[in-house]
């Protein structure tokens, strides 16, 4: 699991963006289709232009179960079972395209919370996103 510090250190940034979690959950996303085009298969029904209205949605829910996924640390396999179904056997994404939305996240939030972003910061981050790609990536029951 993440260490006490390392979870603080996520949680304060998470309450800092408070309602913002879904706009920058989308940025990420049209980063990463855009930067990696080849993830773009993943989300072939989705309107990929920046700003779309179903890139929106999509963030939001990504959002919602990342703020899910930080109130489970301790117990993630079980609070994301079915997402994780979903990934792994329905959507079957490749663990490098968990890596490469985790690194468009981080991108974004350094972009928009410069100040908060230290090397310390960065490692937690990095960690949180690990540990839900992990759980989202590896198959269950
Ligand atoms: Zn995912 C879906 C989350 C990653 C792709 N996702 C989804 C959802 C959610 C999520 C919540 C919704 C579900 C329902 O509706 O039920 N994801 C998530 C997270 C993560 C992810 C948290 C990490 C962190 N994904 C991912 C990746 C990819 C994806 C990496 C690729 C690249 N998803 C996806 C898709 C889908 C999803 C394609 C479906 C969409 C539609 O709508 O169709």
């Amino acid at each position: 699991a993440l260490s006490a510090g390392d979870e603080a250190l996520v949680r304060a940034l998470w309450r800092k963006m408070g309602s913002n979690v879904g706009v920058y959950t989308t940025e990420a996303l049209e980063r990463i289709v855009l930067a990696f085009p080849s993830t773009r298969i993943y989300f072939a029904p989705l309107d990929l232009s920046p700003g779309s209205m179903q890139l929106r949605a999509h963030g939001k829910k990504v959002a919602a179960a990342l703020s899910v996924a930080l109130g489970h640390l301790d117990d993630l396999p079980d609070a994301l079972s079915a997402l994780s179904d979903l990934h792994t056997r329905q959507l079957r994404v490749d663990p490098t395209s968990f890596q490469l939305l985790g690194h468009c996240l981080l991108l974004t939030l350094a972009r928009h919370y410069p100040g908060d972003f230290s090397p310390a910061m960065h490692r937690a981050l990095h960690r949180f996103l690990t540990h839900v790609a992990w759980a989202l990536a590896s198959p269950c029951g």
